[in-house]
Parts: C-alpha cells; structure tokens; sequence
C-alpha cells in the first residue's frame, strides 16, 4: 500500500473512533438523564416523593430546592446534548463535502462523423423546403421493400446476390423506399416527406460497404410535374454543393418512377474537365429520380386521376465523399481517430 493508501486507511479509522465515541456520549446523557429525571426511580422524582417525609414548615422551601436542582440538570443536559447535535452536524457536513474546484483531465472537444454531418446537411436543406423527415423499421417484409414498389418476384434488383434475406418474406431493407410506402399507405395526401437510414445490400468492394445511409424523398400532391422536381433538385445541389455547381438530368429507369432519370452534378474534382473520379467525362451521378409509377401509387391505394407524385434517392456516403474529397469508403467505417479528428467542427 502506497502512502496515500495508508493516509485514507488512517483517515476510515479516525471517523470510525469519532462515530464510535459520538454513539457512546450519546448514550451516556441518555442515561444521566433517566438516573437523575427517570419518572419511576430518578434521583430528582424520588426526591419530590420524599416531600411527605419532611415537616409541613420546611416543605416550601425543600420544594423550592429540588425545583432549583432539577433546572440546573435540566440545562446542563440541554448543554451537553445541544453540543453533540452540533458535533453530528458538522461531522455530516464534513462528510457531504464534495470539492468541486478538483482539476480534471484535460479531454478533447469531440466531433460528429462526416456521415451524420452530411447526413445532418441533407435533412437540414430538405426540411427548410418544407419535407418532413419519415422513419420506419429496418428489417422489413418484402410487401414493402419489392412488392408496392413494383418490383415483382423475379426482378433483378430481388436477386439473393443484392438481398440479406432472413426468410423469404423477411429482410433488412435495400433502401429506405418502404418508409415511404408506409406512409403512403398511412397519411393522405398532400405528402412531403424524406426517409433517411440505413440500408442493407450484399456488397462489399473499394466503392460498397455491406451497411450504407440513403436519403429518399417524395412528395404526393395534386398537380405535381416533373418540373417541379428538376427544381428541388438542382436547388438541393446548389445549396449542398454550392451555388455554382452545375446540374444535369439524364433519362434512366427505375422500376418504381417513369419517367425515370439521374442526376449528375459539375465534378467537383477538376470542376468538368476530366479526371480520375468522373472518369473523363466531367460529370458525376449524385442522385435518381422520377415520377411515381402509377402501379406504385395504387399499391399505396392513392387515387391516380387525382394525384401524382415524384420520388428521389440518393447514397449519403457518395456524397460525404465528394463533399469532402473522401477517396475510399473504407475510411468512413474504420473510425480511424485520426480521420475521425479532421471533421472538429471549428470552435472559437
Ligand atoms: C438512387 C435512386 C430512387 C426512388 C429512389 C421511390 C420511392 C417510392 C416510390 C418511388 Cl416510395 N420512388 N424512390 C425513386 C427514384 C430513385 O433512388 O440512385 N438511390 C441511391
């Protein structure tokens, strides 16, 4: 035992003793009580009883000096008690005392991951233009994930090389399209809302990871155009890229929107001229997106002479990458506290 180990041991002993002898003073005045005031056989009651005993002339003033006796034993007590009650309360005192000037370690200021940062960002913009942020399950049933979705048994995206499947109804979703569908199926329109989370897909290469984050949107409403969505778009883009990225739409499909497109933006890396990362052609795919398919909106039982609707995806890692100049996923999964300390957010 070190030093200070020996110190506390003696510092334990010392308050035992101190309880000890408070418990035991205590007791003593209780008993110095009862022998001299006890109703049945103190020494100052038995006295008063004696009173009979002395000549009717002497009484009063016997009576007065007993009355005289039991004040000063009553003081004296009231003394030594009130002086332990103060003793106690102080050693309790002593005891509750917390120094709260004691110096901790000195930590360092923590930062969010560049996940949750980007990830932050997008339902930050999204939620200005008035969408509000859905959630749903992530282990999902098929009904949800392929089905509504127009994704009928036998496509390609149902594939068991794509899917985590748990049974054959039962599966981690591939995307976070089957919170919309829930909500879909839930609210009536108008609806205007994103699905952030984590998706789930059998993929694992320098540009996939078994895990990853999407954002969807969709808005449901009358008179819904496809110009409509080319606008949110590009004023997403510019707000998360910046205002002088340029944006193009380019025709695609998807099984649950037509028409369907992709979106590329400006590559951020040799600003369009052609590098390694868009593969000379200066443009990088940065979302898809389309109107609701028809089939999709009568799986969600919306009435399709009345409504229509446009959805979007987009990968949160991919744009974490390109916001920030990542050139392998892997960094954004290892934690790496020296990758991790570079995304401190800039404190005064
Ligand atoms: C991508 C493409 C897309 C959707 C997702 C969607 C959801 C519902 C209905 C229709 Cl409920 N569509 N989602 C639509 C087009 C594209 O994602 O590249 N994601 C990373």
């Amino acid at each position: 035992m070190d030093l200070n180990g020996i110190l506390n041991k003696f510092k334990e002993e010392i308050e035992k003793i101190k309880e000890k002898e408070l418990r035991e003073a205590k007791k003593f005045f209780e008993e110095v009580k009862v022998r001299y005031l006890g109703r049945k056989e103190g020494i100052i009651p038995n006295l008063f009883k004696k009173i009979k005993e002395v000549p009717p002339e002497k009484r009063k003033e016997f009576g007065q000096k007993i009355n005289l006796l039991k004040q000063e034993v009553e003081k004296t007590l009231k003394e030594y008690q009130n002086l332990l009650k103060e003793i106690e309360k102080e050693e309790k005192l002593k005891k509750e005392y917390t120094d709260i000037t004691v110096k901790f370690k000195e930590f360092e200021a923590g930062s969010l991951h560049p996940i949750t940062k980007t990830l932050n960002r997008i339902v930050e913009i999204f939620t200005n233009m008035g969408f509000a942020v859905a959630d749903g399950p992530e282990i999902e049933l098929d009904f949800y994930n392929f089905e509504a979705l127009n994704i009928p048994k036998g496509h390609p995206a149902r594939e068991m090389q794509d899917t985590f499947y748990i049974t054959k109804e039962i599966l981690p979703r591939t995307h976070t399209s089957p919170i919309q569908v829930r909500t879909m199926l839930s609210q009536k329109p108008p609806i205007q809302i994103i699905a952030p989370g984590k998706v789930y897909r059998r993929d694992s290469d320098p540009t996939h990871t078994p895990m990853f984050h999407q954002v969807e949107g969709l808005l449901i409403d009358e008179k819904v155009t496809f110009t409509d969505l080319m606008g949110i778009l590009d004023l997403f883009l510019k707000e998360f890229f910046g205002e002088n990225t340029k944006v193009r739409f380019r025709p695609s499909y998807f099984p649950f929107t037509e028409p369907s497109a992709e979106v590329d933006i400006g590559c951020v890396i040799c600003n369009g001229k052609g590098c390694r990362v868009c593969k000379g052609t200066g443009w990088l795919e940065v979302l898809g997106c389309g109107m609701v398919h028809e089939n999709v909106l009568k799986n969600a039982n919306i009435d399709v002479n009345k409504y229509q609707g446009f959805a979007f995806g987009m990968g949160v890692e991919r744009l974490a990458m390109l916001k920030y100049g990542i050139d392998d996923i892997r960094l954004l999964f290892e934690n790496d506290i020296r990758f991790l300390k570079q995304f401190k957010p800039i404190l005064a």
